[in-house]
């Protein structure tokens, strides 16, 4: 009994300190954590806040960045009137009560596209991205004492740890489309036709797979190749044909909506590369699943998604003049076709109606 009186001071002393410096931690300087909202690399979009849940104090800020070339908002609470537009800021501060919408934001080149909300209040916080229903991530804003405050450390690395495992699922996704064989089944105009896949075989949860598969195909002249879609996100299939990549937007493109427009296009159109032709945007939930062309002509066809030639997706057909050139084996690893890059010049003008439109559309089919 002596012994733990005497060793009472001593705990005393140890507890002293303890709350000395927990005290100290809680009036710390306020911390502002960085997160990302989205990631990706080419061919392949990340769609989701890195990481989904971030543990805060009040006082506390943290910062989104937007560093891939998909759109997404950081939204709290539920917008009336068009989620995709925000009120311009770059900040904002939330109680847990009312809303706090970024809006759609899109990286710019050469420029750090962020978002930053102080959190003012202890509680639990859901948010999303507009245009992404499956993008969902947590803040949890807790008083001193109450579980870990995260730092920048912890942060990134359950971010990073996120990062790799999403793009390994949808490299995982690409590569059993890759491994399936093209279909060739008879065509209408006495050729071939060869059924394509846009992006990934299921919608994944973890984002996009921004490729055609095969993305480099060879057929013969009358050939037909079909381009089908099995995911919701909308795509479409635009050939360019003698569009100046890096000129000014030709007459037919001026207003030109990807969501409600078509350029030149009925199906099994006869390509020639003497006119730009856009399909409709095709998936699961749209109009159509599938676009087709047919070849009248050898050459060189590229092609690509407008929504999302600048995350890499792009195709290249190949006319033969008589007999296809050899078999594809249907890598599509191997086609990222120069000269594509430029397309979104031509259409980025279009970039914001098309994002717009497309959270209508995202928004229509929850
Ligand atoms: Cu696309």
């Amino acid at each position: 009994m002596k012994k733990v009186l005497l060793a009472l001071p001593a705990l005393a002393v140890a507890l002293a300190a303890v709350f000395a410096s927990s005290g100290q931690s809680a009036e710390a300087a306020e911390v502002n954590l960085k997160l990302h909202a989205g990631a990706g690399e080419n061919g392949y979009a990340v769609n989701m806040f890195l990481p989904a849940t971030t543990y805060v104090r009040a006082g506390d800020t943290l910062t989104w960045d937007f560093k891939w070339d998909e759109p997404h908002s950081v939204t709290f609470g539920q917008p009336q009137g068009d989620p995709t537009v925000g009120d311009g800021s770059t900040s904002a501060t939330y109680d847990g009560t009312g809303v706090v919408n970024s809006g759609l934001i899109f990286p710019e080149p050469g420029k750090e596209s962020t978002y930053s909300v102080k959190f003012t209040k202890d509680g639990t916080y859901d948010y999303f991205c507009v245009i992404h229903p499956m993008m969902t991530g947590q803040v949890v804003v807790q008083g001193p004492g109450i579980g870990e405050q995260d730092t920048q450390v912890a942060v990134t690395a359950r971010g990073d740890a996120d990062y790799t495992s999403a793009i390994a699922a949808l490299k995982a996704a690409a590569g059993s489309q890759a491994a399936k064989p093209v279909a060739v089944t008879a065509g209408t105009g006495g050729g071939k036709k060869y059924t394509l896949a846009v992006s990934s075989a299921t919608d994944l949860v973890q984002g996009d797979v921004m490729q055609f598969f095969p993305a480099s195909l060879n057929v013969g002249v009358n050939d037909q190749v079909e381009f089908v879609s099995s995911v919701q996100t909308p795509h479409d299939i635009a050939f360019p044909g003698p569009v100046d990549f890096n000129g000014p937007p030709p007459p037919e493109f001026a207003n030109f909506d990807p969501f409600t427009d078509s350029v030149n296009y009925s199906p099994g159109v006869k390509l020639d590369n003497s006119k730009p032709v856009i399909s409709p945007i095709i998936g699961v939930g749209f109009p159509g699943k599938s676009a087709s062309f047919s070849f009248a002509k050898a050459g060189t066809y590229q092609y690509a998604c407008i929504l999302h030639v600048s995350q890499g997706m792009v195709g290249v057909i190949n006319v033969g003049t008589n007999a296809p050139l050899p078999p594809n084996t249907g890598d599509s690893a191997t086609a990222t076709p120069s000269g594509t890059d430029g397309l979104w010049f031509v259409f980025g003008a279009v970039g914001l109606a098309i994002a717009a439109t497309g959270v209508a559309f995202a928004a229509s089919r929850r």
